[in-house]
């Protein structure tokens, strides 16, 4: 009697206190407690021995029984508080799937890709190919083959980055001129061709330098290519990109593989011409250097001068844009700042 009431009252506080329990680290301490090696059921089983013989088969059926019963009841709450810490775990996680996606970054081509693209579009169809030369050059073609004599001051170190100084003269081009050579060299005229590429000098940087830019070449070489061509050619050019209305301005200047050499500018096409901030009140805007291909550039190459004569011109890229776009610094274009760059993007 003193057995059944002693596993009466354990039971009662086993169930009581496993109710109670409501984490599986509890449930696991409870198991300990009463049905671990040194729980209370395993002991009072193993304290069977010391009970008088004739009490000891239905002391020991009632601990039994009372061992798989909490068993049981251990299992069954283990199981509901595992599902129930599982669905609290879910609920935390849940993913709203109605919420809008996050927007991926998408890249857009940098501005100078851009211009280079449009500018080969505009000259396709004036019939002139895209071609693209080496950035990397030797002396003959960036200099001498464009009738750049040694001592003239473009071929001094301070302008030039050399990328050889052993003896041979190997250096970064300082323009994309050399093409014109080299071109002319791969092919008889006719010749028609652009070539955008990276020009690099020695020189120091602010709003309208950098030591890293873009140019665009331009070169048509055959029979009776005149001055008029050119300034076709170029005031095609202008209005293509600056709008039906514009004109364009030649100037005397001096480049050693053209002659006679010009200065060429566009008007202005935020003012009209009469002079605003962005042409600096000049009405005008620079847009490169041009002239008719120098009877020595033609003879270098092994054409004919008394037969072929060609025009040749090269811009700034960066500028072009500056000058279309408003930008009004050109180490933008190289300066990495993404707000800079996004502006072009759908443009
Ligand atoms: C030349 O480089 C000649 N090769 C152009 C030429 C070609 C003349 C064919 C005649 C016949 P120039 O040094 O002026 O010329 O440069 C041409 C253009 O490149 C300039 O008008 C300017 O728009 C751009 N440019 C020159 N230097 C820089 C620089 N440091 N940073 C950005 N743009 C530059």
């Amino acid at each position: 009697m003193v057995v059944q009431e002693s596993l009466g009252s354990i039971r009662e506080r086993a169930l009581a206190e496993l109710n109670a329990a409501d984490d599986l680290p509890e449930i696991e301490r409870w198991e300990r407690a009463y049905l671990g090696a040194r729980g209370e059921v395993t002991l009072f089983l193993r304290s069977l021995g010391s009970l008088p013989t004739e009490e000891r088969p239905a002391a020991g059926r009632a601990a039994n029984a009372l061992k798989v019963e909490l068993a049981a009841a251990h299992e069954g709450r283990r199981r509901g508080l595992a599902a129930a810490d599982l669905e609290r775990r879910l609920a935390g996680d849940a993913v709203d799937v109605t919420l809008p996606g996050r927007a991926p970054l998408v890249g857009t081509a940098h501005p100078v890709s851009r211009m280079i693209d449009e500018l080969s579009e505009i000259f396709a169809l004036m019939g002139f190919q895209t071609v693209f030369g080496p950035e990397v050059e030797t002396g003959r073609y960036n200099f001498d083959l464009l009738n750049i004599p040694s001592d003239h001051p473009a071929r001094d170190v301070w302008d030039t980055i050399q990328v050889e100084t052993s003896g041979a003269e190997i250096v970064l081009r300082t323009h994309t001129s050399p093409m014109q050579a080299r071109t002319m060299e791969a092919t008889e005229p006719p010749v028609r061709v652009v070539v955008p590429g990276r020009a690099y000098r020695y020189e120091a940087q602010d709003a309208s330098h950098e030591w890293m830019f873009h140019q665009l070449e331009g070169l048509a070489v055959d029979e009776r290519i005149t001055m008029a061509d050119l300034k076709g050619v170029l005031r095609e050019l202008a209005r293509q990109l600056f709008g039906p209305e514009r004109r364009i301005r030649f100037r005397c200047d001096f480049f050693p593989f053209v002659e006679p050499g010009v200065d060429f500018a566009v008007d202005c096409a935020i003012c009209g011409g009469k002079g605003c901030r962005v042409c600096k009140q000049t009405g005008w805007l620079e847009m490169g250097g041009a002239g008719m291909v120098h009877p020595k550039v033609l003879g270098g190459v092994g054409y004919d001068p008394a037969r072929y004569s060609g025009f040749a011109f090269g811009l700034g890229i960066e500028r072009l844009i500056m000058m279309r776009d408003g930008v009004d610094d050109v180490r933008a274009f190289a300066g990495n700042d993404l707000r800079f760059l996004r502006q072009f993007a759908g443009a």
